[in-house]
């Protein structure tokens, strides 16, 4: 028998009671705000599951005139989370000071580990790969441009993939991290397998570590998509510093895990 102190392994979501199902979804269809709009998000919400629910906010996208309406509807579904059957990607490797990351580069490479940054495409986005790489960094964090033992080059937006397998090569990169995050018609999806392609074709078993990122990215993808690591949303510098510690270098010591 299951004892009480034993977390359970079958949730439902939380609105206003334990376990009463409520969930919240927003999204947008292609008619004018009013109730006819109003109805067909209903309409949609019930096909979806959600019995009942409620339209809860509902504005015209740029005004009262719009041919669009934003909807956020309340309603009760049905489903349980199995948590056992839950699905993610963990870190497998410690989350190094950048003192100790600079370390275990300077003892294993003897030399700076090379980093090559870039968003590829037409992706005009840069803000994502400035936060893991430039000193300034993000959440808190300092970018890969601070860690002493680190060569790091960015090439900022809309790079081919041809230039940056060019530039890889004259630089001799041990990693080569991508930015992706327009998504429209799964664009990130396409360019990252054509990078995983082109670095294949030009360099085989020797090209550098391949590294993407970007919000709206499934960590899960990496190996479909040809590349080693996917990293999502949130990411701070000091996990992506540690992931290149952890794949290009073997640590001999022991090392302070924060
Ligand atoms: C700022 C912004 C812009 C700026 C970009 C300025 C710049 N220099 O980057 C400008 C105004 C240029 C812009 C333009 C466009 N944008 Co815009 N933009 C945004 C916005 C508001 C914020 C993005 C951002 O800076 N986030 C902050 C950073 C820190 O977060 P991040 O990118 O997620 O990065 C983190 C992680 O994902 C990860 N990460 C990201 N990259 C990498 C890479 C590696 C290697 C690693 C390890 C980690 C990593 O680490 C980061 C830190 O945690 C988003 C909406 C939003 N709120 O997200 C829309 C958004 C991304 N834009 C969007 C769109 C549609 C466009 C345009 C097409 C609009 C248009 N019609 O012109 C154009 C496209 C231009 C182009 N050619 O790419 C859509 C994309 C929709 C989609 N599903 O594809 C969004 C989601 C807005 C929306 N809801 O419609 N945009």
């Amino acid at each position: 028998m299951r004892q009480e102190t034993e977390e359970p392994t079958v949730i439902r979501p939380y609105g206003d009671t334990t376990g009463d199902g409520m969930v919240q979804v927003s999204f947008t269809l292609p008619m004018s705000p009013g109730p006819k709009a109003e109805g067909a998000a209903l309409q949609l919400a019930g096909r979806m599951g959600l019995h009942p629910s409620m339209v809860v906010h509902a504005k015209g996208l740029g005004g009262e005139d719009s041919a669009y309406t934003f909807f956020v509807v309340y309603g009760r579904v049905g489903h349980l989370v199995e948590l056992d059957k839950v699905l993610v990607r963990e870190r497998e490797y410690p989350l190094l000071a950048a003192k100790d990351a600079n370390l275990a580069i300077k003892r294993t490479l003897h030399r700076k580990l090379v980093v090559l940054g870039a968003c590829i495409g037409t992706d005009a986005h840069t803000v994502g790969i400035d936060a893991i790489l430039n000193v300034k960094g993000f959440a808190g964090e300092k970018g890969l441009e601070y860690y002493r033992e680190m060569k790091v080059s960015n090439l900022g937006a809309q790079v081919t993939v041809p230039e940056l397998v060019s530039q890889a090569r004259k630089d001799r990169a041990d990693a080569v991290l991508v930015s992706q995050v327009v998504t429209q018609r799964d664009a990130h999806l396409r360019n990252t397998r054509e990078l995983a392609a082109a670095f294949r074709e030009a360099m085989g078993d020797n090209r550098p570590l391949l590294v993407v990122g970007g919000p709206r990215f499934d960590p899960l993808m990496a190996g479909e998509l040809g590349v080693d690591r996917i990293f999502g949303r949130g990411t701070t510098p000091g996990e992506v510093a540690s992931y290149l510690v952890h794949a290009l270098t073997t640590i001999k010591e022991p090392v302070r895990v924060r």
